[in-house]
């Protein structure tokens, strides 16, 4: 059984409730969001889709016809740098076409909403911190950083030019500067994720399907140590069913409908 938009429903009828109206289903959680100070936002690709970022999993997605294993780990670089380029150079030419949805946009103003505020992100596309996000931990790193693969030195990009970028300070191979599988996150991030998730009174997770760890770890952590912890997603994920409440609709539909109703709220 499944709590979505307030509805205790059997997962059977998940898609049933979809047609429910959206406002309805949104109450329970703006009416903890109106108590709330300390809110927390876990993203995934999922909250990029509406921009036309394709995700990876989902149908037509990044991995679709690909595997992980070889474009996204330091063995496939080594073994194939100008494979792995090749598919980061045509990720961020994507990028350079697209904006940031109504959803990155509403969760750049909740940092002004709410007293202590955090985003947690999965994403490497840059697209919150376009939107205006500044209260921002990024779990797998930049896909906009080169990184030296010899000296570490980082330099920012903003264009798609050289097909294997080279390190401005010693000339050597870089790669970009995100998160591979099997490598370990950013020192200190997940930590202090870990902290956020752990003190949040009222957690949104949004656009992941919860299968990458330890990010898909501080959900649960949240729910564990008493949070209220809804899941804003049109599929059902492992998570969906720890969550507090299940709002079965794209992020860039429900995130500003959710705005709209703590406006009416709190302007009472
Ligand atoms: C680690 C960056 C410690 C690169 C990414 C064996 C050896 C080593 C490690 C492991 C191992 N076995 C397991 C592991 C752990 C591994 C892992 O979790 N593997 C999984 C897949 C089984 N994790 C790691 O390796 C991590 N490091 O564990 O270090 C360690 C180190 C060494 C040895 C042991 C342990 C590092 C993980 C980071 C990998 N890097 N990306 C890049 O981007 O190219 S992961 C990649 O997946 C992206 O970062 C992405 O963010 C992440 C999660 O995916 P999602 O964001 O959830 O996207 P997805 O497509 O899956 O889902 C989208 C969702 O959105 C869907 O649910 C869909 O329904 C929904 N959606 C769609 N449209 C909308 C929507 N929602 C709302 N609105 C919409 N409109
Ligand atoms: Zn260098």
């Amino acid at each position: 059984m499944v709590l979505i938009g307030g509805v205790t429903v059997k997962r059977t009828c998940y898609n049933m409730v979809m047609a429910d109206n959206l406002s309805q289903m949104l109450q329970p959680l703006a009416n903890e969001l109106r108590k709330a100070s300390r809110v927390l936002c876990l993203t995934g690709a999922g909250v990029s889709a509406e921009s036309g970022v394709p995700t990876f999993r989902d149908s037509g997605g990044l991995w679709e016809g690909c595997r992980p294993e070889d474009l996204a780990t330091p063995e496939a670089f080594s073994r194939d740098p100008e494979q792995v380029w090749r598919f980061y150079r045509s990720r961020r030419a994507k990028l350079l076409a697209v904006q940031p949805n109504p959803a990155h946009e509403v969760i750049a103003r909740f940092e002004s909403r709410f007293d202590d505020f955090h985003l947690v992100t999965q994403n490497v596309d840059g697209l919150h911190q376009q939107a205006g996000s500044k209260q921002i931990l990024c779990l797998h790193g930049d896909i906009w950083i080169d990184r030296c693969t010899e000296c570490g030195f980082e330099r920012r990009v903003a264009t798609v030019d050289e097909p294997m970028p080279q390190c401005d300070r010693c000339g050597g191979l870089a790669r970009p500067g995100v998160v591979w599988f099997g490598e370990m996150l950013p020192d200190g991030v997940f930590e202090r994720a870990v902290q956020l998730a752990g003190d949040a009174e009222v957690v949104l997770v949004v656009g992941t399907s919860s299968v990458v760890h330890p990010a898909a770890s501080l959900a649960g952590l949240a729910a564990h140590s008493g949070a209220f912890v809804a899941e804003i997603n049109p599929n059902a994920t492992v998570f969906s069913e720890s969550a507090s409440l299940v709002i079965p609709v794209e992020a860039g539909k429900s995130l500003p409908e959710l705005e709209k109703i703590l406006d009416i709220l709190t302007s009472d």
